[in-house]
C-alpha cells in the first residue's frame, strides 16, 4: 500500500513568496505544495500538505498523524524556537520526523538558534531554499524503506 507522508507547515509560511523575498525566495507555498506532490510521487509516497497559523492546529494534525502517516516532515517556523506542546505531540508519533526550515537559522539571531523539535527529529535540514523539503522527502522515504 502507498505510504502517506504529511507535510506540516507553520505560522506565517502562508506568505511565502509574497514578503521577505531576500530570506525565503520567491515561491510561494502553493509552489511548496506542488514540489512536495511531484517529489513524493517519485519516491512511491504521497504527501497530505497542511499549514496553520495555530499552535493547536498543528498539534492536532500531528495526532491525526499517529492513525494516517508513516512519516513527516515539518517546518515549525516560529514554533521551532517555543513550543514544548509541538515537541511533546512529535514524542507521540512513532515514525521518522524530518524538521526544515528555508533559512539557514543558524545564520540568523540567536534565537533561531534553538530548536525544540530538534530534540525529536532524525534530520534537520536548514539553508537550501524550499528545495528542503525535497530533500527532507527523499530523506524520509530513505528511513522508510530502512
Ligand atoms: O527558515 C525557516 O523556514 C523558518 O522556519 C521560517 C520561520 C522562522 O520563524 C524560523 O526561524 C525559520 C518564519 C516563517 C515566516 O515566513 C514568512 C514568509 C514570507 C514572509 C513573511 C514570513
Amino acid at each position: 500500500m502507498t505510504k502517506i507522508v504529511h507535510v506540516l507547515n507553520g505560522p506565517n509560511l502562508n506568505l511565502l513568496g509574497k514578503r521577505q523575498p531576500e530570506i525565503y525566495g520567491h515561491e510561494t507555498l502553493g509552489d511548496v505544495e506542488k514540489l512536495c506532490a511531484e517529489t513524493a510521487r517519485s519516491l512511491g509516497l504521497v504527501s497530505q500538505f497542511y499549514q496553520s497559523n495555530l499552535e493547536g492546529e498543528i498539534v492536532e494534525q500531528i495526532h491525526a498523524a499517529r492513525d494516517t502517516a508513516a512519516g513527516i516532515v515539518i517546518n515549525p517556523a516560529a514554533y521551532t524556537h517555543t513550543s514544548v506542546a509541538i515537541l511533546d505531540a512529535l514524542h507521540a508519533f512513532d515514525g521518522p520526523v524530518i524538521e526544515v526550515h528555508i533559512s539557514n537559522v543558524h545564520k540568523r539571531e540567536s534565537f533561531r538558534h534553538h530548536s525544540y523539535v530538534s530534540l525529536r527529529a532524525d534530520a534537520v535540514i536548514a539553508g537550501c531554499g524550499v528545495q528542503g523539503y525535497a530533500l527532507g522527502l527523499q530523506r524520509l522515504a530513505t528511513l522508510l524503506q530502512a
